[in-house]
């Protein structure tokens, strides 16, 4: 056993038998991630990636609820506002080094999405292997609360969803439970929470035989309500346009429709522009993906929209941003045009430079 992690650590690493573990560790945050946290989960996987004594890694949060609330915002829209941004822009750097690193890391990885799993906590959970849902999973793509914009390679997983649930996430906010995710593919097992502490020790004693104990502890899912919407999604959210979408659920009757159009309506028209050229367009590979994230964060979180509505949604609570512009037809393409520019070089994303390649 490794001994005990020092007190206010915000992600605990620690080694169990063959495995890496790696527990979120900021209960008051909802363990959303700074960019100590992110670079500590690089050194550890850096660590572990050429380690023969590591056969699989377990992400998880320690204490109270989890799983990951998302990127510490609340950080970023104070570097904006005190240092031109400069932090901010750090932080994402870091993260999304660290979405790639998982996505490529050459062993399994095992998260745990017992809990709230938005914004950065999807980025940790999606590039994994295996995706544990629970009864207490609250899965969601928020950002567009917030002026900012679908990332961590949500452009890279959303877009491969079947029918149009990605640019419905993106665009709604919808927060899924662990049956939906488990219909959508985004979680690959749904356990009961109180087999998960049964799970990781079965999995730190038999690394190999995650597969198999995973599948030994998943039950049947209640039904999952996206089911019964995905057809109505597939046909409401088809166009690659936000005023097509707007237009599409304005015509439609049904009151499912009304509630989901007025959840658009709330949040950022520039982030649904963004999110949907974002995913239209595509990346050729996860790391060109991040690179485009990154252009669209250090664009994003410049613009007032960014610093209004984290005030709205965590610092005010008023939940009552006032968006510039506030119409879909008044973002326009030179808007995005200019947001989805490349960077100067030397500041472009790069992924993290590899201590043993
Ligand atoms: C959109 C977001 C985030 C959000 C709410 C949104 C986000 C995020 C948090 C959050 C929540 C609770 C915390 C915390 C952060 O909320 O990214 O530290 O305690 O991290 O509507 O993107």
């Amino acid at each position: 056993m490794m001994q005990e992690p020092p007190p206010g650590e915000e992600v605990i690493v620690c080694r169990q038998g063959a495995i890496g573990h790696l527990s979120l560790n900021r209960p008051k945050a909802l363990h959303a991630l700074t960019r100590t946290m992110c670079e500590a989960i690089c050194a550890a996987l850096r660590e572990w990636r050429g380690d023969p004594g590591i056969a699989a890694v377990i992400l998880d949060h320690a204490g109270g609820r989890g799983f990951c609330a998302g990127g510490d915002v609340a950080q970023v829209r104070r570097s904006v506002l005190e240092d031109g941004g400069r932090e901010g822009r750090a932080f994402f750097l870091a993260e999304y080094r660290m979405n790639h690193w998982l996505l490529t890391f050459p062993k399994p990885v095992i998260a745990f999405m017992d809990g709230v799993t938005m914004g950065g906590g999807v980025g940790l959970a999606l590039p994994a292997r295996y995706r544990i849902a629970t009864e207490n999973t609250l899965f969601a793509m928020p950002e567009g609360a917030i002026g900012l914009f679908p990332d961590v390679g949500a452009g890279w997983f959303l877009p491969r969803l079947p029918g149009r649930i990605g640019p419905f996430l993106a665009l709604t906010g919808a927060r899924l439970d662990g049956a939906e995710c488990l219909w959508a593919g985004l979680a690959t097992h749904y356990l009961p929470s109180d087999r998960v502490a049964e799970a990781k020790v079965r999995i730190a004693a038999q690394p190999a035989a995650a597969d198999a104990v995973l599948a030994e502890l998943s039950i049947e899912p209640p039904p999952a309500r996206l089911a019964g919407n995905a057809e109505r999604i597939a046909r409401l959210f088809a166009s690659d346009s936000l005023e097509g979408i707007l237009a599409a659920l304005e015509g439609d009757p049904s009151t499912w429709a009304a509630k989901e159009l007025k959840a658009v309506v709330a949040k950022c028209p520039t982030s649904a522009k963004v999110a949907l050229r974002q995913f239209a367009e595509g990346a050729s590979d996860f790391a060109d993906e991040m690179a485009l994230e990154y252009r669209l964060a250090a664009r994003m979180i410049a613009r007032p929209d960014f610093a209004e509505g984290v005030r709205a949604v965590l610092v005010d609570k008023d939940n009552a941003p006032r968006w510039q512009p506030d119409r879909a037809q008044d973002v326009t393409q030179d808007m995005l045009d200019a947001i989805f520019a490349p960077l100067p070089e030397q500041e472009e994303w790069t992924p993290f430079p590899e201590a043993n390649p």
